[in-house]
């Protein structure tokens, strides 16, 4: 559930004696040794439970389903990007980055436009038609007024973990304080010219919603990393991918730069937006060619745009090289 200094909050599946539903748990250290990271969101097993201390010992990380990198929880099913209509102003470029974090996850992927009190109806429209032309259903809502609140509690109330991430000061705390009215996590006020947020969450922690539904609070941050390949950057926006459809680009190894004849073109609203976050990616590749996807070392890697866990040595070498294969293969 959470990560606390040197220890874990494990959340039982099965209440124990005592009805004990969390334990504080320490990490076994051979845990340590094979790399293995423990997330928020992990799945483990626990021994040596000490149940009047509520204190027990982690002994194993089951495998993950995904990853989300950063904010880093594993196994969520929903990443629910969260950015301010205004205060601070809602910046297109910073949004398309945490979408495309959002998305190498391979889970579903919801886009909350919070402080919709601040703006009138016809502006709340235009981002709302914007975002729907990206390829998105974005839920417009207000902590301080409730509107909205309600209709995104029944769309996040279903089994799974969902995540909340987003830059400062957007208001994500907020939202969970307006969707669980007994957490009273702390919020403050935005500050500046640039009315930025004051990193007031500093870790990331699961909240039950409903009946089998968690939802993570995490400390917002800025600006998101961009995939370390250049080529993985395409299909991470639905835009691309609904104009690739199944038959994909006539060209081999197309970047959709816009060329002529490229299927996917470039009127659409974020091509702009497309090839600045190409040649940001391209640059990093450039300054750091051998740079791993720090996928890889929390055990698991980029697939098209999913990640999967890592394989045995001997069959991941197997499978990197199909992969190229088809990668070149004519569409
Ligand atoms: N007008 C308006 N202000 C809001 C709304 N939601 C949050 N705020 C304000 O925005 C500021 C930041 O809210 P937080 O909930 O702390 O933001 P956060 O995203 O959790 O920020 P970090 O924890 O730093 O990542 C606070 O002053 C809130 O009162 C809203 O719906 N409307
Ligand atoms: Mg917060
Ligand atoms: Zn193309």
């Amino acid at each position: 559930m959470a990560l606390e200094a040197n220890f874990c909050r494990v959340q039982l599946d099965q209440p124990g004696p005592g009805g004990v539903q969390q334990l504080l748990c320490v990490r076994r250290t051979r845990l340590g040794k094979t790399g293995q990271q423990i997330c928020v969101g992990d799945r483990v097993r626990v021994e040596g439970i000490d149940w009047p201390e509520a204190r027990a010992a982690i002994a194993a990380l089951e495998p993950r389903r995904s990853l989300l990198e950063r904010p880093a929880v594993a196994n969520c099913s929903r990443v629910v990007v969260v950015v301010a209509l205004a205060q601070p102003q809602l910046d297109p470029l910073q949004l398309t980055r945490f979408l495309l974090t959002a998305e190498r996850t391979g889970v579903d992927v919801d886009v909350v436009l919070t402080k919709a009190d601040l703006l009138s109806e016809p502006e709340q429209a235009q981002w709302r038609d914007r975002l729907k032309a990206w390829g998105y259903q974005p839920h417009l809502l207000s902590a301080h007024s409730g509107a909205g609140v309600e209709a995104l509690r029944e769309h996040l109330a279903q089994p799974g973990i969902a995540v909340l991430c987003g830059p400062s000061g957007v208001g994500k705390s907020s939202l969970l304080n307006a969707l669980v009215p007994e957490l009273a996590l702390r919020v403050s006020a935005v500050s500046g010219r640039l009315q930025r947020g004051r990193h007031t969450t500093r870790h990331v922690e699961l909240f039950p919603l409903a009946p089998g539904a968690l939802l993570a609070d995490s400390p917002g941050f800025n600006r998101p990393d961009l995939p370390a390949d250049p080529a993985a950057l395409a299909v991470l926006f639905p835009e691309i991918r609904e104009r690739l459809g199944d038959g994909g680009c006539r060209f081999k190894n197309c970047l959709h730069q816009g060329d002529p004849g490229c299927v996917v073109g470039s009127s659409w609203d974020r091509h702009p937006l497309y090839l600045h976050c190409l040649a940001a990616a391209q640059q990093q590749a450039a300054r750091e060619p051998r740079l791993r996807s720090s996928a890889d070392a929390a055990g698991l890697k980029q697939r098209g745009h999913r990640e999967e866990p890592v394989l045995d040595q001997r069959l991941r070498t197997q499978s990197r090289r199909r992969r190229r294969q088809s990668d070149h293969e004519e569409p």
